[in-house]
């Protein structure tokens, strides 16, 4: 299939991407169709496509997976987003706000399912994109694309209330076969959690081998899971509709620091989260400087803004749930990368946010609601 989008497309693979020959009645273009058209209702609308053809989403966007390498190497030009959770509408409120993927190109940086209410039909509208525009089209893994997660925090319960565990299964095993990372004009590294104090090296995250676990892989346990040390979060930039950073002009920040009385370690236990290590501005310089990088673009944490730059710019939080579980008053971001690595950002309310009116529940029993605390994403 040829995209129509206007811009070059951002995945310089050297050979096409082969999507196997759809059986008759597997038609991606009217899945998707009936996936954006439940969104327009007032209700929400489960099970609006059949089991079966959900299997085929899956094996179809597997076999592209397949295709492309663990981490992929994108051109700029390219739309960047956080955590969406599950929330089908916003995901949807989204695309028609920035972009349609079949004009524009994005990556998404993971946990896609659980915590809100729609995770099949969220994995399933980006596996449709996928499938698609598998050159202009990505998402790399989150931790809650891992079964260890999403068995507890709504992806499980959900598929066996409107599907099966087969479909779950599946499901998983799919994830299991997802980038871990994408980079960006050899410049920006994206992962969904942080980096590794396994490695300096970017050739080792390359070498991960497929289908890979965060069970048994503390590098991938760690990309998946870390978070930069709270000492280079504390400044925001003031908000805006549009703030813009210029990527790699870091040489002229002005910011004056105040340097704590001892910096923190490369890597430390993060306690909030129990099992997972925080890494240090010193530790992201040095993974920086050692793979010719500039910039680290991850998700995993709610921010208000939607966005939140580090204090030596080098380190990018993208997180694209807004009024995320329906408790927090965060907005959505959404990061632009142009040709010329400008880098520019721009957020969003939720759907409910506009949308005041309550909806319905359609196409199943009621599902408990979800109301865990959202302060592990
Ligand atoms: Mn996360």
């Amino acid at each position: 299939m040829q995209p129509s989008h206007n811009t070059d497309s951002p995945c310089p693979f050297s050979r096409p991407v082969s999507v196997p020959t759809p059986e008759p009645e597997f038609n991606v273009k009217r899945i998707l169709q009936t996936l954006l058209s439940s969104a327009n209702d007032s209700t929400i609308c489960h099970s609006v496509i059949p089991e079966h053809l959900i299997f085929q989403l899956i094996s179809t966007t597997e076999s592209i997976l397949k295709q492309q390498p663990v981490v992929i190497d994108l051109a700029g030009n390219i739309k960047i987003c956080g955590d969406v959770h599950a929330q089908f509408l916003d995901v949807v409120n989204l695309f028609k706000r920035f972009g349609s993927p079949d004009r524009e190109n994005y990556l998404f940086l993971g946990d896609i399912v659980d915590r809100g209410p729609q995770s099949i039909e969220t994995i399933c509208v980006l596996f449709c994109y996928k499938i698609l525009f598998p050159e202009n089209f990505f998402f790399i893994r989150g931790n809650h694309e891992c079964a260890s997660m999403n068995a507890t925090f709504g992806f499980l319960e959900e598929c066996l209330q409107f599907y099966s565990r087969s479909l779950w299964e599946a499901f998983n095993n799919c994830f299991s076969y997802m980038p871990i990372a994408a980079v960006i004009d050899d410049q920006i590294l994206c992962v969904h959690g942080g980096i590794s104090g396994e490695t300096t090296s970017l050739e080792t995250i390359r070498a991960i081998e497929r289908p890979y676990s965060e069970l048994t892989s503390a590098l991938v346990r760690d990309l998946l899971w870390n978070d930069p040390h709270p000492s280079m979060m504390t400044k925001e930039p003031s908000i805006s509709q549009n703030h813009q950073l210029t990527v790699p002009d870091c040489a002229d920040d002005t910011v004056q620091l105040t340097e704590p009385p001892q910096p923190p370690p490369l890597f430390s236990r993060n306690s909030q989260r129990g099992s997972s290590f925080y890494f240090s501005e010193q530790a992201l310089d040095i993974f920086l400087t050692e793979n010719n990088l500039q910039l680290l673009v991850r998700a995993h944490q709610t921010v208000a803004r939607g966005f939140a730059v580090s204090t030596n710019l080098k380190c990018v939080t993208m997180f694209s749930a807004p009024n995320y579980a329906g408790v927090c008053t965060n907005r959505g971001g959404v990061m632009t990368i142009n040709t010329g690595m400008h880098c520019s950002f721009k957020t969003f309310k939720s759907y409910l946010d506009e949308n005041k009116e309550p909806r319905q529940r359609t196409g199943g029993s009621q599902p408990e609601s979800n109301t865990q605390t959202p302060d592990k994403n």
